[in-house]
């Protein structure tokens, strides 16, 4: 009986925390929600709540002295994803060197892996700050090297700052947004892997997830993550505790009242 129990505890407990588990590339998973909140591509938070139905996942820099997060979610027809850097202050653009605050995701769309990318199925996505008014997007896929092609339709991308509706300061810092269709998504996991840089300033300041580890991550999908499509909104945080604070207590009531049930069995026994 106590093993039955103890086993249905496990199960109830496992329900609630326990996010897709998926393998694939050499990255960990992270999981990407149906939203409840609309998302406007305009480089930062249009409001406190936009990206606030997502769970957020560093990202990681080469020197260790920078501090950025991303978020992903969708809404059944988009990709969204948000990246922000807490020490970019401020976008900026060199046309010497046709070089400033960018954002790239990678997608394996068809979670197939590889050392190289493929022409069929893997995708690079660039958005480029030019300007307040321009952040040029690009689409490429991989032959020989990544190679510009037209655009996947309704791609969109903004790279601007973000002036006091994200919930880390300090503000202003750089924001990137971008859209993509999941029409080109052919399985629940997808291979992913991202960089959000500023290469305008002496200091450059990239951010990576997942990584990094190779000097060429962008060009070997085995290295890249894997995002898990979930048609369900991201589970509360606080409801997620409180069905796991009444399912340990549910259990300890039923093992009280077992308990309490043999004794006065026994002491039943003992007066007959
Ligand atoms: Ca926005
Ligand atoms: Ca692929």
């Amino acid at each position: 009986m106590r093993t039955t129990l103890f086993v249905l505890a496990a199960f109830a407990i496992a329900l609630t925390i326990s996010p897709a588990m998926v393998s694939g590339h050499l990255g960990p998973t992270i999981t990407c929600y149906l939203l409840t909140e609309p998302v406007t591509i305009d480089g930062k938070w249009t409001s406190r709540t936009e990206w606030n139905d997502t769970a957020e996942t560093p990202l990681l820099v080469a020197d260790g002295t920078a501090v950025g997060y991303f978020r992903v979610k969708h809404d059944l027809t988009w990709l969204y994803v948000l990246a922000e850097s807490l020490i970019d202050q401020a976008v900026g653009y060199n046309s010497t060197t046709d070089n400033g605050d960018w954002m790239q995701i990678f997608l394996d769309t068809l979670h197939d892996d590889g050392k190289s990318p493929r022409g069929n199925d893997d995708y690079l996505f660039g958005a480029l700050w030019v300007n307040a008014s321009y952040t040029e997007v690009t689409t490429k896929k991989y032959y020989t090297d990544w190679t510009r092609v037209s655009s996947v339709e309704g791609v969109e991308a903004k790279i601007g700052v973000d002036t006091g509706n994200s919930p880390h300061p300090p503000h202003p810092h750089v924001v990137g947004e971008m859209r993509i269709p999941l029409s080109i998504v052919g399985t629940a996991t997808f291979g992913f892997f991202m960089r959000f840089v500023d290469a305008s300033e002496a200091l450059t300041k990239w951010f990576y997830w997942p990584g990094p580890t190779l000097a060429d991550q962008g060009t070997d999908p085995s290295s890249w993550g894997n995002v898990s499509y979930s048609t369900q909104p991201i589970p509360e945080f606080p409801g997620t505790w409180i069905v796991m604070t009444a399912s340990v207590l549910g259990i300890a009531l039923i093992f009280r009242l077992n308990k309490k049930r043999s004794s006065d069995d026994e002491i039943a026994k003992v007066i007959e």
